[in-house]
């Protein structure tokens, strides 16, 4: 199987990490693509018209996107049911935890673009403000509501704990251990595992 895309975009270092808790690390080439929000980048598009990281393209030829399918997908082809649990409260329990820590990372990258690639003077202050807004919304409930969840390893907790590895590698400013001790112990457990380690930001 091959994922395009590298670990400085988070979306595929969440597809990269359940590889490995899934036991399906070895079986993963990937193939770094350069992209940028505002120029198509060929190869993607070949794959998939929406032209972001990750793609993954299986044994089998077929593209595979975005990182919520593809996590499903290597779950499904591991014969894997502890990460996205079977049982209906406990599944929508973590597929929610996933959509929260996804909307955080969706939330950063958009900061990031905003702030590191839009023009100086093209910036939208009130844009900014809520987004920011919306990242610390998210962190609070996640410190204040689901530590249980938090606790197991699960689509979730892998999006939540990839998406904290982000806010630190483009967003320190926005210090988000402050006041959240909860999900500053979640992290640091979370990322001493080997998916995390093996998949450390900016490396191939
Ligand atoms: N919902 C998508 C989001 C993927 C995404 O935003 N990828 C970014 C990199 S972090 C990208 O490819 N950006 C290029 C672009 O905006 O054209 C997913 O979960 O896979």
């Amino acid at each position: 199987m091959k994922l395009y895309g590298d670990t400085l975009s988070p979306f595929v270092r969440m597809a990269l990490v359940t590889a490995h808790e899934v036991g399906l690390g070895a079986r993963i080439t990937q193939v770094g693509e350069l992209v940028k929000p505002t120029e198509a980048n060929p190869k993607l598009t070949a794959l998939s018209p929406i032209g972001k990281v990750p793609v993954l393209e299986t044994d089998h030829a077929h593209a595979v996107y975005d990182s919520r399918v593809i996590i499903e997908y290597l779950c499904h082809v591991a014969g894997n049911s502890t990460l996205i649990p079977d049982d209906g409260v406990k599944r929508f329990r973590v597929l929610t935890l996933q959509a929260l820590g996804q909307g955080i990372a969706e939330a950063a990258v958009a900061y990031r673009y905003e702030t590191a690639a839009r023009p100086q003077g093209l910036q939208w202050t009130d844009w900014m403000n809520r987004t920011r807004l919306r990242i610390n919304a998210s962190l609070d409930e996640l410190e204040a509501k689901w530590r249980a969840c938090l606790a197991d390893v699960n689509v979730g907790s892998i999006a939540v704990a990839v998406a904290l590895s982000y806010l630190d590698f483009r967003l320190t400013d926005f210090a988000w251990r402050n006041g959240r001790p909860q999900l500053a112990a979640f992290h640091q457990r979370f990322s001493a595992r080997d998916s995390m380690t093996k998949t450390v930001i900016g490396k191939p």
